[in-house]
């Protein structure tokens, strides 16, 4: 391209940038690592926010929208030439030598871009020099670069003159990660560096940026009650006293990740609870299908509950994914990693089964993954660690029948008050008299479906019941989907102070329950 119109489109970004200087996501707070570079962004029009307002700085970007922006820096005129809304842009990048015919197919245009491709495209559509130094610094980054051996060769002398132009640097242990995807974060910072005009420091260097602000100890939190452990059936605090959690679970994380934003959690830390779950869905286009997005997602939740002085449920939860055993060997790989991570972070609770279900047994299925997935959290940490049943966890009768033999778990029992009645409370009381532990770690207002309802007096019954007990709980769920289970009206801001008005019937009633 033109000198001359790289600079017309440059001044025209700018000019774009002053006229929407006031552009904010309520998902991008002020001051994170990110937050600069794509309000930059997003003014220039380069890069939009979704319909409902939102920014999703975590999610992925696709090979078309990374590629379209590209070419939208750089000026490139696009007439429609297919049927994707991008094909304008991505047959003028092909036609620019920005990738080759074998590399991004049409099939491919709405995946998350990879990580190399990403560099291949910056370093080719902002004309990256090649200079002297690059071609020294090779050896260097050849042998930097952790994992520069998965990097296929017609990428890496690309990877090396973007990392030498401060482009981008390695993830925390020095690796590229060159088929890893990139966040939408991520590839602002790129490309605004790309550009000449990023300021922000590079998204890997976060962990020093993004340490989310310290709360000040709330009632009944972990400053107050530290390490938690199990003694008969009762969840005791390191004094050894009965402790009672109740907070609010996450809905999915992949679809409402901003309800769990660290305003959202601290909103609900206002409101008296002392507990969040983050409920990191396997199926459904979670964990499963995209292990890397939705686990730093999970992660960044847990670190936001933990500095609000909150306890938090970091949950595996299956749910059309019936048997646990269907993906243990996921399982064990992510609480192998997770327990690593929060050992010593007496803030952290695993939960390694949401709601078994569909035709299984507990003796058959959930009870040999329980003695696969603990020994191997164990060899990190001795938190707390709850266990479902089948029946969508209803099935404590039975495991109290044929307990597991580990020190500091709990057995959880799941209810939704328009569905689950007395039969499922005097469960509660048998499997407790039997010696089981029992956590709620997950219960609804509404129909076993999430919604129907509300069944405000049913809840209530429950809640009372629960209290006599001691009995520990999260509800389903804080978010603002149209059913009747979510805590917020549609449309609420996650991040803004919440008002009455924002509460739905249920969140009214379940935020007058927690303290
Ligand atoms: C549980 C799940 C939870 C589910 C709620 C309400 O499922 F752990 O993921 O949440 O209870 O059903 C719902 C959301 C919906 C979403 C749906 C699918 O509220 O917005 O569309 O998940 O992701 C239960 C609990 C109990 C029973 C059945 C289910 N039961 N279930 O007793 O029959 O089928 O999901």
């Amino acid at each position: 391209m033109k000198k001359s119109a790289r600079i017309t489109a440059a001044l025209l970004a700018a000019c774009m940038a002053l006229l929407g200087a006031a552009f904010t996501f309520p998902d991008v707070r002020p001051g994170e690592w990110y937050t600069e570079n794509i309000e930059a962004m997003a003014s220039s029009g380069l890069l939009n926010g979704y319909e409902d307002g939102s920014f999703r700085p975590g999610g992925t970007i696709t090979y078309a929208e990374f590629i379209s922006v590209a070419a939208r820096c750089v000026g490139a005129d696009a007439p429609q030439s297919g049927s994707h809304w991008a094909s304008g842009y991505m047959k003028r990048a092909y036609e620019s030598g920005w990738y080759d015919y074998d590399e991004i197919y049409e099939a491919d245009f709405d995946k998350p871009i990879t990580r190399q491709m990403a560099v291949k495209i910056v370093d080719l559509a902002f004309d990256i020099p090649q200079n002297e130094q690059a071609n020294n610094a090779y050896y260097k980054y050849m042998t930097s670069i952790k994992d520069f051996n998965d990097i296929p060769g017609r990428y890496g002398y690309l990877v090396v003159r973007a990392y030498n132009n401060g482009i981008l640097t390695g993830d925390e242990n020095g690796n590229f990660n060159p088929l890893s995807n990139l966040t939408r974060a991520e590839a602002c910072a790129i490309i605004m560096r790309a550009r000449g005009k990023g300021a922000a420091p590079f998204p890997q260097a976060a962990p020093t940026n993004t340490e989310p602000p310290k709360a000040a100890a709330i009632s009944g939190g972990v400053s107050q009650n530290g390490k938690l452990s199990v003694s008969g059936v009762d969840l005791v605090n390191q004094n050894g006293e009965p402790i009672v959690l109740r907070g609010m679970s996450s809905h999915g994380i992949q679809w409402y990740g901003n309800f769990t934003s660290y305003n959202a959690i601290k909103n609900t830390a206002d409101f008296g609870a002392n507990l969040f779950r983050v409920a990191m869905y396997t199926g459904e286009g979670g964990y499963l299908s995209n292990p890397d997005s939705v686990k730093s997602a999970a992660y960044a939740a847990v670190d936001s509950a933990v500095s609000n002085d909150m306890y938090v449920i970091l949950d595996w939860h299956i749910l059309s994914d019936g048997d646990p055993m269907a993906h243990v060997s996921e399982a064990a790989e992510f609480f192998a990693e997770a327990s690593k991570k929060y050992a010593g972070v007496p803030n952290v609770i695993f939960e390694i089964c949401n709601e078994p279900n569909g035709n299984i047994s507990w003796s058959g299925n959930v009870k040999p993954y329980a003695e696969t997935i603990i020994p191997i959290i164990r060899q990190n940490s001795d938190a707390v660690i709850l266990v479902g049943s089948p029946t969508w966890s209803q099935d404590i009768d039975k495991v109290a029948d044929d307990p597991l033999s580990f020190l500091n778990i709990m057995y959880t029992c799941h209810f939704y008050a328009g569905t689950h009645g007395a039969w499922l409370r005097d469960r509660v009381d048998y499997a407790r008299s039997k010696g089981a532990p029992i956590f709620i770690s997950e219960w609804g207002t509404s129909a076993a479906n999430g919604s129907g309802g509300v069944f405000l007096s049913d809840a209530a019954e429950w809640l009372d019941f629960l209290a006599q007990r001691n009995i520990s709980w999260a509800n389903w769920s804080l978010c603002d989907k149209g059913e009747t289970s979510a805590a917020l009206n549609p449309g609420t801001s996650p991040d803004g102070a919440w008002s009455d008005a924002d509460l739905s019937e249920s969140g009214k009633f379940v935020f007058s329950r927690l303290r």
